[in-house]
């Protein structure tokens, strides 16, 4: 999969996507990840990328000219080219698991006040929140986006990582249960007696049972 970020901070971007599993999935080429910097397709000499709300009102508005100048740029013709933005729509897992099937995706960060409503109408195929707050920046979105939809990539994942998709994925709503490992006491505090009795079915049984708990006390919102 090929992923194009456009942003007006690109140095943001070194670190988080060069660790781990995603640096592994770039270098095993399952990953082609390209940072843009918005401010090279800005035209005058002082490289102007924002500019001052038509109507008044706080605050500077991304220019629509360099934004349209770096999508037709970089875009192919099946990219899907999101915008994101705190009014964007939800992600979720069911939007990386959906975006994991396109060969071609475009993130287009903004700031300040947001985008010229233009870019969405003409070049935006949807708009995405990481959720309801504000940062100062769509950098960190971004990465988001490319961290949840990269894992999703078949092979970036070994096999004891994918077993990781269950619990948001499969459709079974819900948190996982508690878990332990050894020591079997530490400072004080017991593992719980069924998880060494070596009864698979009561295993099971309790760990259905705390997961439904554990839902339902902090995430009511995923049982409606
Ligand atoms: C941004 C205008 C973009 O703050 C965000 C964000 C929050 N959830 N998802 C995205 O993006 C940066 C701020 C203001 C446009």
């Amino acid at each position: 999969m090929k992923i194009d970020v456009l942003t007006l901070f690109p140095a943001m971007f070194a670190g988080p996507l060069d660790e781990s599993i995603i640096k592994r999935a770039r270098e095993a080429g399952l990953l082609d990840l390209r940072i843009h910097n918005l401010r090279d397709y800005a035209h005058d000499r002082h490289k102007t990328v924002d500019d001052r709300p038509f109507g008044g009102g706080p605050g500077m508005l991304l220019k629509p000219e360099p934004i349209f100048e770096a999508v037709e740029a970089l875009r192919r013709e099946q990219t899907r080219v999101i915008l994101l933005s705190p009014a964007g729509r939800p992600f979720r897992q069911s939007i990386a698991r959906e975006l994991a099937g396109c060969d071609d995706l475009m993130l287009v960060t903004g700031h300040y006040e947001g985008f010229d409503e233009r870019v969405r109408e003409q070049l935006a195929d949807d708009e995405l929140s990481i959720g309801d707050y504000v940062l100062t920046n769509g950098a960190l979105p971004a990465m988001v986006v490319v961290d949840a939809v990269t894992r999703l990539l078949p092979g970036v994942l070994g096999d004891d990582d994918s077993a990781k998709e269950e619990s948001f994925s499969l459709g079974v709503p819900g948190l996982e249960y508690p878990q332990y490992t050894r020591p079997a006491e530490f400072r004080g505090m017991k593992v719980p007696e069924v998880l060494l009795s070596g009864n698979h079915a009561e295993i099971a049984k309790w760990r259905a049972e705390q997961a439904r708990r554990q839902t339902r006390e902090r995430r009511p919102d995923l049982l409606t």
